[in-house]
């Protein structure tokens, strides 16, 4: 079964490396009909499997069972650079062992990485039952294997890099549950419940986008069969970032048009902007606390050695400066209530930086969703949340602050949570619209049609065949 696995590691010269991986799989397998979609195991799905690294050819589109699905192993092509260009080990050879000084950081890292991937699995597996459109529900499936793949790329690793502990660490992935509370994901966001699919729009707009940039990061590594297979994988994460865009971006066209006509959202089962909102405000802060705290040691080693760079360290555009020693990240942070100014070096605010440029490109997406609204003449605008909202991790972790960053006290903070983030009534009426519509060509009544079908097909296209 292995032979058939798409992959361009040399899989079949390498024994070991593939009687561990064939007994990984079955275990996968085993994972997958449990806690994968629930209910579509045997529908036949238009997917895209990835089956290369050539740019333009990398992947094939085709109906499958999704157990059948070809979960490959790919490295991209070698990086123009061969040498480490960040940190303080600038000029050295990249590694393609794992150095012994850095075994215990980089187990770590990728066995955070790919903790996340089956965990979203996990809680997307309800969703399908619900799914707005035929397009939508192919869309979830597609996402959800591609999540799948990027665990075989961390597993990967760790078969292939870390021996006996690797071998345990991937038993360990399919065995730790999202939302469990004996045995949880490792990550806050990753135990989230995500029942609904304005929530699932939001998740791959806000979480999936922390994956874009926590693998941009391991896509400079020093190790560079890491920073091979996180440059792979980020081709796939650009469509699951299109799908919460877009998703979002749908709902507020359905929302503007049926304000156009002067009617109340709820009155037709659409969904009113202030509910989109708070659906943004806790999906998107959910999210900056992924990125850890904005003054971080680990932040500081993982720079320092190589592991993990800024977005587009290598890029020989954005940074000139790759030490990132003699310099401070500016910030501002509540003292007593009050803001004061305070500067972290460079190093340990890694996080920080990163949590900053994540929120520019989520920015941009904000922009393009506002234009939906103003083109429909509507004066209501959806916004970002400040990083200092709603925070569970780092310096603004705990504090009552409202959406604009402003400190406003517990009892404002408690009287108007409702106002900002999912209340029990807002649950209840997304879950009484969400219907779930499998007839091709036709979607539910609180979200917009698809723009356009997939790889070139008709919106009307038969995208699941349903067994
Ligand atoms: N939850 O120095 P700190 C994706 C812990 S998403 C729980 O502030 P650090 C995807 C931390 O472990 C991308 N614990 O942070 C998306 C540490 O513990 P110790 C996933 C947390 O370590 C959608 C302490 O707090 N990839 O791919 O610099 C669908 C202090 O930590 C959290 C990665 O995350 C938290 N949120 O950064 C599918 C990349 N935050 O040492 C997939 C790999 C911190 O005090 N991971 N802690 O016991 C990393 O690079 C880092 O582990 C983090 C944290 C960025 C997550
Ligand atoms: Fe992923
Ligand atoms: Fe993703």
């Amino acid at each position: 079964m292995l032979d058939t696995i798409p992959n361009n590691v040399n899989l079949s010269d390498n024994p070991k490396l593939q009687r561990a991986l064939q007994r990984w799989q079955p275990d996968f397998l085993n994972w997958w009909k449990e806690m994968g979609p629930e209910g579509f195991q045997e529908d036949q799905i238009y997917l895209r499997t990835a089956v290369g690294v050539g740019a333009g050819n990398w992947a094939q589109f085709d109906y499958v069972k999704m157990p059948d699905y070809r979960w490959g192993i790919f490295l991209s092509n070698p990086r123009k650079q061969d040498s480490i260009y960040f940190g303080d080990n600038i000029g050295q050879n990249l590694w393609d062992q794992v150095p012994g000084e850095f075994r215990k950081e980089l187990r770590r890292l990728i066995v955070t990485q790919g903790d996340t991937e089956p965990a979203s699995v996990e809680q997307q597996r309800r969703l399908g039952k619900k799914a707005p459109s035929l397009q939508d529900l192919r869309n979830l499936f597609q996402v959800n294997v591609e999540e799948a793949r990027h665990l075989w790329a961390m597993v990967y690793l760790l078969h292939s890099h870390f021996g006996a502990d690797g071998r345990d660490e991937a038993e360990e992935m399919l065995e730790r549950r999202s939302g469990n509370a004996d045995h949880p994901r490792i990550l806050k966001a990753f135990n989230k419940p995500m029942d609904d699919w304005l929530s699932f729009f939001c998740f791959t707009m806000f979480t999936d986008r922390d994956g874009k940039y926590q693998l941009a990061t391991l896509a400079e590594s020093a190790f560079d069969p890491l920073a091979r297979s996180t440059r792979f994988m980020l081709m796939e994460e650009a469509f699951h970032l299109s799908v919460g865009e877009s998703g979002i971006s749908r709902v507020l066209q359905r929302t503007a048009e049926v304000m156009n006509e002067g009617k109340d959202p709820r009155s037709v089962g659409a969904i009113p902007l202030d509910m989109v909102q708070r659906y943004i405000n806790y999906w998107s802060s959910a999210s900056y606390d992924l990125f850890g705290g904005e003054d971080s040691s680990n932040a500081a080693t993982y720079f320092a050695a190589g592991l993990k760079g800024r977005f587009n360290e290598g890029d020989g555009k954005r940074f000139n400066e790759h030490s990132a020693l003699n310099e401070v990240y500016e910030t501002e942070v509540y003292d007593n209530g009050r803001l004061t100014s305070q500067e972290i070096p460079m190093r340990r605010a890694m996080n920080a930086c990163l949590l900053d440029d994540y929120i520019d490109d989520a920015n941009r997406s904000v922009e393009r969703w506002n234009a939906v609204l103003e083109e429909h003449g509507l004066s209501e605008r959806v916004a970002l949340p400040s990083k200092r909202f709603n925070r569970e991790v780092g310096l603004y972790a705990n504090l009552p602050v409202n959406p604009a960053g402003e400190f406003i006290g517990e009892a404002a903070y408690a009287s108007q949570r409702d106002a900002w983030l999912p209340s029990e009534d807002d649950r209840a009426y997304i879950d009484s619209v969400m219907v779930p519509v499998y007839e091709p060509g036709k979607v539910a009544g609180w979200i917009a049609p698809p723009k356009k079908g997939i790889h070139g097909q008709p919106l009307d296209f038969q995208y699941v065949l349903f067994h």
